[in-house]
């Protein structure tokens, strides 16, 4: 039986008040659509090393065992369906005059819930770009092969992801920073906060002086500096964070 959620007098005004909301979104957001998290007890990182899969020069010495990694991945990911999670995040982008949804997944499950106003910090397993001139790829039947498809160019193709060492997408850092520098209300949902820059975008936010709430299972990085601490899983508190907005805020837009 899930516990009770009650939200604070302070944030239910915010939640009524805000034109400008946040949400950053991380791994947690999918475990309830069965993918793994990353650091979580029986998370990816404690099965396979980073070092070893999601580096350049991982992909550089070993890119069969890379691409191998991710097209496993890949189909668990194809195989699953959005949670109630994604279904509010994408309910709460139509309730705010401004949102944006920054997320650090890479399995396409906030579009396929719906959200259209967001962007992809760490990219998209879904599209394969070249290692070399870093041209994306329109081959979508380069998912079966088993050796990484090679480009025009004679360069592999790797997935549009952002591994450790790569700079994020300007087109994707640019407007989640300044959109968190403008938040009046800040979502930091499912996501450790121990990846930067992302894992920087609630201070942003919060020292601009955005209402800052953290949902998650447990205690992360940011928790003691967050306005609001909504322990639970994100599937059962966005639901009531939703069912809020519709019953009390009356001008929607
Ligand atoms: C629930 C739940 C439920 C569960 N409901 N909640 C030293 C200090 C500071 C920074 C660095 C440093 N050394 C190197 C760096 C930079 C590095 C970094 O931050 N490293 C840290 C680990 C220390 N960052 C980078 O390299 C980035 N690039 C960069 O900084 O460029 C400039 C630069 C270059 C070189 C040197 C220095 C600077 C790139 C980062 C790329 C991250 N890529 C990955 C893989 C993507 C592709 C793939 O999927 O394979 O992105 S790593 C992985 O972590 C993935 C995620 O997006 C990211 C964040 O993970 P997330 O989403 O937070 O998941 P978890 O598992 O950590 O947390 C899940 C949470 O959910 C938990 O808290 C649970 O409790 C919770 N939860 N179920 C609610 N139902
Ligand atoms: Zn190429």
């Amino acid at each position: 039986m899930p516990k009770r959620i009650s939200l604070s007098p302070a944030l239910e005004e915010k939640l009524l008040s805000a034109k400008k909301v946040v949400i950053l979104s991380g791994a947690g957001v999918s475990s309830e659509s069965g993918i793994s998290t990353f650091r979580d007890k029986d998370g990816l990182w404690e099965k396979f090393k980073p070092e070893d899969l999601a580096t350049p020069s991982a992909f550089q010495r070993n890119p069969q065992l890379v691409w191998e990694w991710y097209a496993y991945r890949r189909k668990k990911i194809q195989s699953v369906k959005p949670n109630p999670a994604h279904v509010a995040i994408a309910k709460m982008e139509k309730i705010f005059p401004e949102f944006l949804l920054v997320t650090q997944n890479i399995d396409n499950l906030h579009q396929k819930a719906g959200s259209r106003k967001l962007v992809e910090l760490h990219g998209n397993i879904n599209r394969n770009k070249c290692f070399t001139c870093e041209k994306i790829s329109s081959d979508s039947k380069s998912d079966s092969k088993t050796v990484p498809p090679l480009c025009p160019c004679g360069g592999y193709l790797r997935p549009d992801v952002v591994w450790f060492g790569e700079l994020l997408p300007e087109k994707a850092l640019e407007p989640a920073q300044r959109a968190s520098i403008e938040a009046e209300l800040f979502f930091s949902v499912g996501t450790s906060a121990l990846v930067y820059p992302a894992a920087s975008l609630p201070f942003l936010a919060k020292e601009a002086g955005a209402f800052v709430v953290e949902i998650n299972t447990g205690e992360t990085e940011i928790s003691p500096a967050v306005d609001e601490l909504l322990l639970g899983k994100a599937g059962e508190i966005l639901p009531v964070i939703v069912k809020f907005l519709k019953q009390n805020r009356k001008n929607k837009k």
